[in-house]
């Protein structure tokens, strides 16, 4: 099935979800040819949902466990989009069968914004660990209008938000529809919590020592007690700040400051009018009414 973006570009569907045809194929050869290890570790999630931080926060966690200090730490060298890979945008973009064994990480973590159930296949039935991020839609949809001018180099302009909105709503948009993405791994989170945990940027930034607490037991890297005493938890997130992240030169220089903007709660309410807001609630509402899930 074909269709087209907000901004007129050709969108393809596949097991329900929209790519372009770059990503299409690179998906394609990730089910074809990707072979899972047992420790794995999948950060997903639907495009600016805070995919940037969850991958800085879970190098610095696994970098922790190997004995590894903040003085020279990976993530001031290496971006967190350099350290953890996509498959669909990097890995498989760049090769039908990506050489994998020399992978800067161990475990090995990738990630995606694939739904879950494109991925279940090629990870038949190994134990890998998924983390999905999600996000209040609104800010989503505001930091990409901003993440698309930026790409154009351009300003931001409202006819563009608008023509996203609409988008949305009609579920035919890059990665979406966003509530099958969410819906996917929410399910998946309930059903196997072992393997797949859902994690919200709200609840990181309301409480975010006991969110990167809950993930670093679900990563099987549990902060001790003495590590609780000695403050490494809020080192961890202190390393991985919005501002400390995004002053690293790696992380200003090339295309990798796309990745920072604000990162804030709610900035959606300067930017969505009454009726925006209204038509993505309606749509919020409907898809995820009996899912157990609120935003
Ligand atoms: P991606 O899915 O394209 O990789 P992603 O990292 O999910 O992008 O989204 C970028 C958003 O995360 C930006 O949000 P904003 O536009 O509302 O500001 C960005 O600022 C925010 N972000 C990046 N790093 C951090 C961080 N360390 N803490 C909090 N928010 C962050």
């Amino acid at each position: 099935m074909l269709d087209a973006d907000f901004q007129g570009a050709k969108i393809y569907n596949y097991q329900g979800c929209w790519y372009r045809n770059f990503a299409l194929q690179a998906v394609i050869d990730f089910q074809r040819n990707f072979k899972p290890t047992d420790t794995d570790i999948i950060l997903a999630s639907y495009p600016k949902s805070g995919t940037t931080w969850a991958k800085a926060l879970t190098v610095a966690l696994l970098e922790r466990s190997v004995g590894g200090s903040c003085n020279n730490h990976p993530l001031a060298s290496g971006s967190p989009h350099m350290l953890v890979p996509f498959f669909e945008l990097d890995l498989y973009r760049k090769s039908p069968e990506p050489d994998l064994t020399k992978f800067p990480s161990s475990p090995r973590v990738f990630s995606t914004h694939m739904p879950l159930h494109t991925l279940r296949q090629p990870l038949m039935n190994a134990p890998c660990k998924i983390v999905y991020m999600c996000r209040n839609v609104k800010d989503v949809l505001v930091s990409r209008w901003h993440f698309y001018a930026k790409m154009a180099k351009k300003e931001v302009e409202r006819s563009d938000l608008e023509s996203m909105v609409e988008s949305f709503c009609r579920g035919v948009h890059y990665f979406g529809p966003f509530w099958d993405s969410v819906l996917s791994y929410w399910r998946g989170s309930l059903e196997d919590p072992e393997h797949v945990l859902f994690m919200k940027y709200e609840d990181l930034k309301a409480e975010p020592c006991a969110q990167v607490m809950r993930l670093a037991e679900f990563l099987g890297c549990p902060f001790s007690q003495e590590e609780k005493r000695g403050g490494s938890v809020e080192k961890i997130l202190e390393l991985c700040s919005f501002g400390n992240l995004s002053s690293f030169d790696v992380n200003h220089t090339g295309t990798h400051n796309i990745f920072f903007r604000k990162g804030e709660v709610d900035d959606w309410k300067n930017h969505l009018t009454t009726e925006m807001q209204k038509k993505i609630d309606m749509v919020i509402q409907e898809k995820f009414q009996g899912s157990g899930l609120e935003f």
